[in-house]
């Protein structure tokens, strides 16, 4: 018979590190809400919760690789605003937040959400932020709820 497991969305009792970058802070204010929001609506004490800033996206791998080794989380939530400009610099920043983050998770043993937007302009960034179903934080909370019920199972 084939086992099928999958997380569920109860947040009780998880603990979740969530790094915020402060470049565009009207943008990541807003995910921080969201991400928030998402995960007291499932049972997550506030005691469980701690919220670390950094400057920007670049350096969100760096704390998130800190937070993964204290083991006191059961999932990490990245979140950021990289919005594109007239030089290359948005390419060099959204690619190493991805990149990063995406090494700090294979390394580490919970998982590392990426909550990072990377938005052609600050429209699109704004309709990804907003207090709806739409703000990445939100999403990216309940991705990391379902990631560390599912890692309490495998
Ligand atoms: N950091 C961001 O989070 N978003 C941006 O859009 C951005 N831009 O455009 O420059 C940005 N730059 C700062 C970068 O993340 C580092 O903090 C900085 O380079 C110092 O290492």
């Amino acid at each position: 018979m084939v086992e099928y497991i999958e997380g569920d969305y109860n947040a009780k009792g998880l603990r979740f590190g969530i790094i915020v970058s402060r470049f565009n802070d009207f943008v990541t204010n807003e995910l921080l809400s969201g991400a928030l929001t998402a995960l007291k609506e499932h049972g997550v004490d506030e005691g469980d919760l701690k919220v670390v800033r950094v400057p920007g996206a670049f350096e969100i791998p760096q704390a998130a690789k800190k937070l993964c080794f204290s083991n006191d989380f059961d999932a990490i939530v990245c979140l950021g605003a990289v919005i594109k400009g007239d030089t290359p610099h948005f390419d060099f920043i959204s690619s190493e937040a991805s990149r990063g983050v995406g090494q700090v998770g294979l390394e580490s043993n919970i998982p590392v959400l990426f909550g990072v937007l990377t938005t052609n302009n600050l429209e699109q960034a704004v309709a990804r932020s907003g207090d709806n179903s739409s703000n990445k934080g939100r999403e990216t909370a309940l991705a990391a709820i379902e990631m560390a019920n599912l890692f309490r199972k495998i």
